[in-house]
């Protein structure tokens, strides 16, 4: 018999720079769309090495299983395109918000992000921690720790990785769906 195909759309967020455009690139099975533009000013040179900032968003799909689909919606992490937040979190249900683990207002902009996605959305939260690899970096469990998030997952999660992002996914998944 026919069988719909299921499809669930999931929100990345998190603070500039903590990889949300890199893990919709290594996760999407098609050509992500993706809304790079040039680095311009100083202010926004606060990562090493990132010479690009998303300004509109990030839009990945991937095959979970015959009748399962994502699609992946990531938003900027810059202050100034947050209008986007709510265009993009129309009808998720899930958020996976990325930290920095090598900055520390990373994990600020992530608890703030948490609470607006619960405040407006009701959806399970999961944290992925990326750049744990980096010297700088804070340890997960000194994350978890500041994150004080009972009610959320805290994964570490390198965004280079297909294996790490879908593993972030499918715990995100599986919170979402036993609800
Ligand atoms: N070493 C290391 N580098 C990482 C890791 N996660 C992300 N990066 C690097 O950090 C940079 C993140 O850049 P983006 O993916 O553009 O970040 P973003 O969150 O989309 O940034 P905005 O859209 O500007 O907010 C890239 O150069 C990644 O390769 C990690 O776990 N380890
Ligand atoms: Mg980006």
């Amino acid at each position: 018999m026919f069988k719909r195909k299921k499809v669930f759309k999931i929100l990345i967020t998190g603070s500039f720079g903590s990889g949300k455009t890199t893990l919709v690139r290594t996760l999407s099975q098609i050509e992500p769309v993706l809304t790079e533009k040039r680095i311009s000013s100083e202010e926004e040179r606060t990562v090493a090495g990132k010479e690009t900032t998303t300004v509109a968003m990030d839009v990945g799909k991937l095959k979970i299983s015959d009748d399962l689909e994502v699609h992946l919606f990531s938003t900027p992490g810059q202050e100034r395109f947050s209008f986007m937040f709510d265009v993009l979190s129309k009808g998720i249900i899930g958020a996976l918000i990325l930290v920095d683990a090598t900055n520390r207002l990373s994990m600020e902009v992530a608890k703030s992000l948490a609470d607006k996605v619960r405040e407006l959305y009701g959806v399970p939260i999961v944290f992925g921690v990326t750049k744990l690899d980096l010297p700088d970096a804070k340890s997960l469990e000194e994350i978890r720790a500041h994150l004080e998030d009972d009610d959320a997952k805290v994964v570490p999660l390198d965004p280079r990785r297909p294996e790490d992002g879908k593993r972030a996914l499918l715990e995100l998944l599986s919170l979402a769906l036993e609800e």
